[in-house]
């Protein structure tokens, strides 16, 4: 009898849990106050000085900062390995290889581009694959509902895809003197700032911002960065420090991606648990933070307003716990005021919406979708219809 009121006692709490919108709590960090305590009033101080404190925070104690080197243009080149019509006629298919000359080796790393058949340039979307090469089969007889190429260009956008392991190991047991990392810097330089897995695979999404500024079949003012998870914590990165990204679509992305630590959700991930199963995402420093989320001076909003006044998609899942769907929520709506100080509404809402109900009204659009962690085509139509919104199709 004890345990079955324990039983129906737990089911009750964990009904309750599910329900509950826990409020960010007071000591979430100002995003309009320096880490000295200054207020921050107007644009201009915003970039000149909070801007630049939030991005070199993040550098040094969360991603890490990497090699002077590795952002050196001139080191890049692109080759083409192939370059034909595809999808019956409806675009067009490039196959490259970006190639870094490091100042410790070379290293490369494929991507694939498909265009569709437009007399103008056409707006773009760069996606992360997180998930094995197969999601972006290039000959398409697999068609990954993980990357809908196939919708994307009926749509009029351009996609170009990278597979995340191509340019660093996704494993924890990874040293990091191979790939990119040996190229760009003698392991024995580096240090507890010194950059990781996230930064690395956020380097190759700029290489590729590098290559369409030469494309003219791709329109590179208006290109947006999409990521799913461990890659949409990549896409909110390389839009941090890639300003060319005119929009950041964190798909998902929970702990140290668009999910705000100072809330109490406790059906989600911490810094504890993400440090100990995935060291390799960050740099040495991270792991200092653990369990002490409530004390940091830092958190996500102040990630996510570094993308103001570009556009910005966070989205959830509503099976999603893990990945803490209110604090995702909270964060956008937090960063918000980044986008005021540009006279532009950030997240237009002032409620957790229902699924399947997109906000989409500010520059900041927020949707939680029915089902499971990942990525669908209806998560990708959301980011087409807030660019169409935007005038991607018809600003060129
Ligand atoms: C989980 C990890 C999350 C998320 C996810 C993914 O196991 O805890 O932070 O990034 O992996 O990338 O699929």
């Amino acid at each position: 009898m004890r345990s079955l009121i324990a039983l129906l006692g737990a089911v009750a709490l964990s009904a309750f849990a599910d329900d509950v919108s826990p409020e960010p709590l007071d000591s979430v960090p100002e995003l309009m106050k320096t880490f000295d305590g200054r207020e921050v009033r107007t644009a201009a101080e915003w970039e000149s000085v909070r801007a630049p404190e939030i991005l070199d925070c993040y550098s040094r104690n969360v991603f890490g900062v990497r090699p002077r080197e590795a952002e050196e243009r001139s080191r890049v080149s692109f080759k083409i390995t192939d370059d034909r019509e595809a999808m019956g006629g409806n675009a067009r298919r490039k196959l490259l290889i970006a190639e870094f000359d490091g100042p410790n080796g070379k290293f490369d790393f494929p991507f694939i581009v498909f265009i569709p058949k437009s007399a103008r340039a056409v707006p773009a979307f760069v996606f992360i694959c997180n998930r094995p090469a197969v999601h972006m089969d290039s000959e398409r007889n697999f068609k990954s509902a993980f990357w809908p190429a196939e919708e994307i260009v009926a749509r009029g956008y351009a996609t170009v895809a990278f597979q995340f392991c191509s340019v660093a190991p996704d494993d924890k047991k990874a040293d990091f003197d191979r790939a990119v990392f040996k190229a760009a810097q003698n392991a024995a330089e580096r240090n507890d700032e010194s950059w990781a897995a996230i930064s690395a695979w956020a380097w190759a999404a700029s290489r590729i911002m590098d290559w369409i500024e030469t494309e003219p079949l791709i329109d590179a003012r208006h290109v947006g960065i999409v990521g799913h998870s461990r890659g949409g914590k990549t896409a909110i990165w390389a839009g941090a420090t890639d300003k060319r990204f005119a929009m950041v679509c964190s798909n998902n992305s929970g702990c140290s991606g668009a999910k705000l630590n100072h809330i109490c959700l406790p059906k989600s991930e911490t810094i504890d648990a993400i440090t100990r199963v995935f060291p390799h995402w960050f740099c040495g420093n991270y792991r200092t933070f653990a369990g002490k989320e409530l004390d940091m001076d830092f958190d996500q909003h102040e990630l996510l307003a570094l993308v103001a006044p570009r556009l910005l998609c966070v989205a959830s899942a509503t099976e999603d716990h893990w990945a803490g769907q209110r604090g995702e929520w909270f964060a956008a709506k937090l960063a918000s005021p980044a986008w005021e100080l540009y006279g532009k509404k950030g997240l237009a809402a002032d409620k957790y919406p229902e699924p399947e109900c997109p906000q989409q009204a500010g520059f900041i659009s927020y949707h939680v979708r029915t089902g499971k962690h990942n990525l669908t085509p209806y998560d990708w139509h959301r980011y087409m219809d807030f660019a169409d919104m935007h005038g991607w199709k018809s600003e060129r």
